[in-house]
């Protein structure tokens, strides 16, 4: 069930940037003691994660790319250590140092430029991609963050479901996609109380419940009784916020923020 539309024109305008700003940053450093237990805590979904991005990990460690150990230590630096350095082959000769955007696995856990914490590599309105930190456009008050090695933007612009879409586009990302438990909680612990926001999930084409980058449905976290509409009209998936920001179909038409996500470099 959806919530009208007027929870987030209330800080629409010239001022929503500064909102967006503040409330993310708020809540950024909330979930950065949050993430980093959060992160131990979630070894199995958080492999899924890095392993969408696993070709990068693999690329500069040597990992294969399906290799589920290597995948699972990857974005656990923290307490990954002693797994994470069999699964490099590269490791014998890494010295590790502190993780930071430079396209190098510097800590040596076989992940490139991941982060054990929410706020990511980067400044805040930026985010670590392929090596560099890249500034947000100011017209989006867009936060970057990021989950393992993947980044994300949580965007205060109130835009409907596909022109949140193009927005993420422009941008070289996408809505995001949650395909862990671990991602689903590292994103939702960066919505402003109360306030909605577009995930890459729509049926508006199929009546299939599709992510924007194709990737199966296979991990989801209806509530109880959710999806609660039919096809044709509750057709797009947003966090919602008066919910815990569970998952929940809406009309697509509504305006709200929106998360975007990027994918690593194969
Ligand atoms: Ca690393
Ligand atoms: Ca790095
Ligand atoms: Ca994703």
């Amino acid at each position: 069930m959806s919530q009208d539309g007027s929870t987030p024109s209330g800080e629409g305008g010239s001022s929503g940037a500064e909102i967006g700003r503040t409330g993310g940053a708020e809540t950024a450093g909330t979930i950065n003691a949050a993430g980093v237990g959060g992160g131990n805590s979630t070894t199995s979904t958080g492999a899924v994660a890095v392993a969408e991005g696993g070709g990068g990990a693999a690329g500069e460690a040597g990992v294969p790319a399906g290799g589920a150990a290597g995948d699972d230590t990857a974005p656990l630096p923290a307490g990954g250590t002693a797994g994470a350095q069999p699964a490099g082959g590269a490791s014998p000769t890494c010295a590790p140092s502190a993780e930071v955007c430079d396209g190098v696995d510097n800590d040596c856990n076989g992940a490139v430029d991941d982060s054990a914490t929410i706020a990511g590599l980067c400044a805040q309105e930026s985010v670590c991609l392929d090596g560099s930190c890249v500034s947000l456009p100011v017209d989006g008050s867009c936060v970057g963050v990021q989950y393992a090695t993947h980044a994300y933007a949580y965007c205060s612009l109130a835009l409907d479901w596909a022109t949140a879409q193009s927005y993420c586009e422009t941008l070289g990302a996408h809505l995001a996609t949650i395909t862990s438990a671990a991602e689903d909680a590292a994103l939702k612990s960066l919505l402003v109380k109360q306030e909605d926001a577009w995930i890459g999930l729509d049926r508006a084409a199929t009546c299939e419940w599709t992510w924007v980058t194709g990737e199966p449905v296979s991990y989801t976290a209806w509530p109880v009784n959710f999806p609660d509409g039919s096809c044709g009209a509750y057709d797009c998936v947003q966090l919602w916020g008066q919910r815990d920001a569970q998952w929940d179909d809406t009309y697509c038409t509504d305006e709200q923020r929106f998360l975007c996500e990027w994918e690593p470099d194969p």
